[in-house]
């Protein structure tokens, strides 16, 4: 069974910083994935902190929230059947060196920490990130 799920991908200040955001927006919209809405954004190391709350006793935590904050973001919500788990496939691994080829992250990422992008973990993640960048 497949649904429509909406999922939150952000292409993260490395891949922005190497002008990637449009060639990977062709790529999810390849994989016929919508983005519903974008924005392009910087944000602030606190809320950073917010966003990665579940990471906070992690001991890249820290470095992970300066990090995302350390430049322009695009942050989108995608559309597609399945989009949760197809956004995370697309990804693909956390570490660049694990991913597969074909993945985005095998293709831009450089380390575990500039791994190009991010994308919800889960369904319920997926309405709650989704709510952090976009509910006003
Ligand atoms: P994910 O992005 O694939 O969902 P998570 O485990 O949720 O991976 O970790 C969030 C982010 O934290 C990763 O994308 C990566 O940038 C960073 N990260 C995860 N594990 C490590 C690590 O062991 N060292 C440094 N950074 C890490
Ligand atoms: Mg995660």
């Amino acid at each position: 069974m497949s649904k429509i799920e909406q999922t939150l991908s952000i292409i993260k200040p490395d891949a922005v910083e190497r002008k990637l955001e449009n060639e990977i927006k062709e790529i999810f919209k390849n994989k016929g994935f919508s983005i519903l809405k974008e924005k392009k954004i910087q944000i602030e190391k606190n809320e950073a902190e917010k966003f990665y709350k579940v990471h906070e006793t992690k001991p890249f935590y820290n470095d992970l929230c300066s990090y995302l904050s350390s430049g322009p973001i695009v942050v989108m919500v995608l559309e597609k059947n399945n989009a949760v788990l197809e956004n995370r496939e697309l990804m693909g691994a956390t570490n660049p060196e694990d991913a597969q080829d074909g993945t985005i992250r095998k293709k831009y990422g450089i380390s575990i920490d500039k791994n190009s992008v991010h994308g919800s973990d889960s369904v319920e993640n997926a309405k709650i990130e989704i709510d952090f960048f976009f509910k006003d």
